[in-house]
């Protein structure tokens, strides 16, 4: 069905108040939205059986009219009088039972019911709305489904620029997967700061900042929480991403999701790229939106109810080699810490930004399907892994030009460097910890949501 993740939930009256006898007999409630933006009544059909099996509460899916301008409401916005009606009834007819629901304030935070995530790092905002200030710059979309370039937009500008700015870029980034800002005159400070305003903004748990790579030195030149992307670190071994030090011949062995063997893992990443060869060193994203959408219902629903074990224990190995110790305290969360570098999470994923699912499993970091056999487990990896690297529409390669940034959100996206140059490439890397991982069952894909 069509709805929307708004939902609302009252306590109803003790079964013993409701005169709602017959077995089996179907009702219809229906409940008026009196949020400005939805008029239009819900309606749900349920049969006296359901509602005893419910017995003290009741679940409503509100279908806004304005799927777009809605979908980001999160305040519960059904009135609060409800009236159960037999469907059947003589026109007339009284209800069958009426009751008043206990109101309920507005902006009460509810802990959401859904599957994964963790009480001390769920996210603080859902479904934020787009405002529109970002249109006063020149842009672009790339691709239909991921990448947005913007022209004439300073990271210096937005780190003075009021919220309702930030919060409107974080929207594109969680919308369009990446977003592209060209000539960026900046320190890897003011990233940082940048990086830090963006995720408090778009609603991250205040128990997660900006990660601190568990293979950055301590001490490092440019402080902890920058990690230097670098042609000449990779050769030696100790990049970010193991590509060289795999003996794949294939590029596509490279893509990944920032950090994902973090227990919580990265809601935006930044780069910028100050150091290039003359040609080579593309970038390329994929939409994890898209992917779901390519997935039918059957495997959907599926996958919804698995989790994944994301393991990065090939780091242990290249600290050892480069005889580096490995940051073993609190990597931006105190989730993050210690020697194991893996983590579980579901291979459905919500975006609380859009409120959109995504596939959340990928090639760099992800070992296991758990709950299935490991030949299972292997061909769901192997499918999911080829969706990415086969669906040339569902990507966009950059071509960076110098100080060039990008800002990507990594719950929605993957990412895989090219190296097909022998010149020396390097760049600075943010990236903050949003939200351990969770799937709202309410959620639904990009295309659905937007609709036709
Ligand atoms: O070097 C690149 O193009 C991408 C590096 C990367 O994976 C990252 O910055 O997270
Ligand atoms: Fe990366």
């Amino acid at each position: 069905m069509n709805g929307c993740a708004c939902w609302a939930e009252w306590e109803l009256p003790q079964p013993s108040h409701m005169h709602v006898h017959p077995v089996q007999m179907l009702f219809t409630f229906s409940t008026r939205c009196t949020h400005p933006s939805h008029n239009i009544v819900s309606c749900y059909s349920i049969n006296t059986k359901a509602v005893q099996c419910l017995s003290t509460s009741i679940r409503i899916t509100c279908i806004p009219p304005y799927r777009r301008a809605h979908k980001r409401t999160v305040i519960p916005c059904l009135s609060k009088s409800l009236a159960l009606v037999p469907r059947r009834a003589p026109p007339g007819a009284a209800p069958v039972v009426t009751f008043t629901m206990p109101s309920m304030p507005s902006a009460a935070p509810r802990a959401p019911k859904v599957f994964g995530g963790n009480e001390v790092a769920r996210p603080r905002l859902s479904n934020l709305t787009y405002s529109g200030s970002l249109e006063r710059f020149k842009h672009g979309d790339l691709t239909p489904v991921i990448g947005r370039e913007f022209e004439g937009l300073q990271v210096t500008e937005l780190l003075s620029a009021p919220a309702d700015t930030i919060a409107d870029l974080a929207v594109t980034i969680s919308e369009r997967g990446v977003v592209f800002l060209r000539g960026q005159d900046v320190t890897p400070t003011q990233m940082k700061d940048l990086m830090l305003r963006l995720t408090q903004v778009a609603g991250s748990p205040s128990s997660s900042g900006l990660h601190v790579h568990p293979l950055t030195e301590e001490g490092s030149e440019l402080g902890d929480q920058i990690s230097v992307i670098s042609s000449e670190k990779q050769k030696k071994g100790g990049g970010l991403t193991h590509q060289l030090s795999d003996v794949s011949r294939f590029a596509s062995s490279g893509w990944h999701s920032d950090i994902s063997f973090e227990p919580v893992p990265s809601d935006y990443a930044m780069l910028k790229i100050h150091t290039l060869p003359a040609t080579g060193g593309d970038t390329i994203w994929a939409s994890g939106y898209e992917v779901y959408d390519r997935l039918s219902p059957p495997l959907r629903a599926m996958l919804a109810g698995l989790t994944a074990t994301h393991d990065a224990t090939f780091f242990l190995d290249e600290a050892a080699r480069l005889g580096n110790p490995i940051r073993q305290g609190e990597r931006g969360s105190p989730l993050n810490q210690g020697k194991a570098l893996t983590a579980v999470h579901p291979v459905i994923r919500t975006n609380p930004v859009t409120g959109w699912n995504s596939v959340y499993v990928n090639k760099g970091f992800t070992k296991r399907i758990n709950g299935v056999t490991k030949d299972e487990s292997d061909v769901l990896l192997a499918y999911l892994f080829n969706m990415v690297t086969q669906n040339h529409d569902a990507q966009v390669r950059f071509r960076w030009r110098q100080n060039d940034l990008a800002i990507w959100d990594n719950r929605s996206t993957w990412h895989c460097a090219t190296y097909d140059y022998a010149e020396a490439r390097a760049g600075d890397r943010v990236c903050s910890l949003g939200e351990a991982p969770y799937l709202d069952p309410a959620a639904t894909g990009r295309r659905e949501a937007l609709g036709p």
